[in-house]
């Protein structure tokens, strides 16, 4: 082989292997500047700041761990599954189409996100104006509300949410849903606009409060976000 065969024949390699390095690290490219579907959201408060109610320990894990989990495992499902351009309400209303992995992590995505807004270090009194109105209309008094909303919340066996929402018929209602399931769900039992919701699986108490559920719904009171539940309630 002359020198310029062989001259030829290792640039065209090289050109051949560039030209496959160029389509690899094209691909690699526009897999890392694709942005993932979905975020973490910001917390908006310190993780001690719901001190004594909520332990700081507990917040951290349960934001930058667990919900972190929801939000990649989600966005992980929907490139697996080649769904694109939707919003997360529309994952959850259609959801009994979708995978189990887009109901469990939507679900936990939507649910997460919901319940730190409706947080806040020192709470914000009782519920006040419109809210209160249909309080007590649905359910006589906050009094009373509140025991349900327990009741819900302690009887739910296992892993899951209580909730109070708007229900079709536009009243006021309470229930519980298992697992990340929420009244937004086209296979949800319970299906309604929330307003308020309260994650009872263990990852939520269990460091501070072990087994005392009762305990933890009792301390999550003095700390609920009524602002963001009226605003809730009225959008
Ligand atoms: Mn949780």
């Amino acid at each position: 082989m002359s020198n310029r065969r062989t001259f030829l024949k290792n640039s065209a390699m090289a050109a051949g292997s560039l030209a496959l390095f160029s389509i690899q690290s094209k691909a690699g490219l526009s897999g890392l500047a694709e942005s993932p579907a979905f975020s973490l959201p910001p917390l908006g408060f310190e993780y001690g700041a719901l001190e004594p109610h909520i332990d700081a320990l507990t917040m951290e894990i349960h934001y930058s761990k667990h919900h972190k989990a929801y939000v990649d495992n989600l966005n992980k499902a929907l490139v697996a599954e080649k769904i694109e351009n939707k919003t997360l309400e529309e994952l959850l209303k259609n959801c009994s189409h979708y995978p189990a992995a887009i109901r469990n992590n939507g679900g936990g995505h939507f649910n997460h996100s919901f319940f730190w807004k409706l947080i806040t270090p020192g709470g914000s009194g009782e519920p006040s104006g419109k809210l209160k109105d249909a309080i007590i209309s649905a359910f006589g008094s906050f009094e009373n509300l509140k025991t349900k909303f327990n009741d819900a919340a302690k009887s739910r066996f296992g892993s899951g949410w209580a909730w109070l929402i708007v229900n079709k018929d536009g009243k006021l209602e309470v229930g519980s849903s298992a697992n990340q399931d929420n009244p937004l769900m086209d296979i949800s039992e319970l299906k309604g606009k929330p307003v308020l919701g309260l994650d009872v699986w263990e990852h939520a108490y269990y460091l501070h409060y072990q087994n005392r559920r009762p305990d933890y719904i009792n301390a999550w009171w003095n700390v609920v976000n009524w602002n963001e539940a009226a605003r809730n309630f009225s959008v």
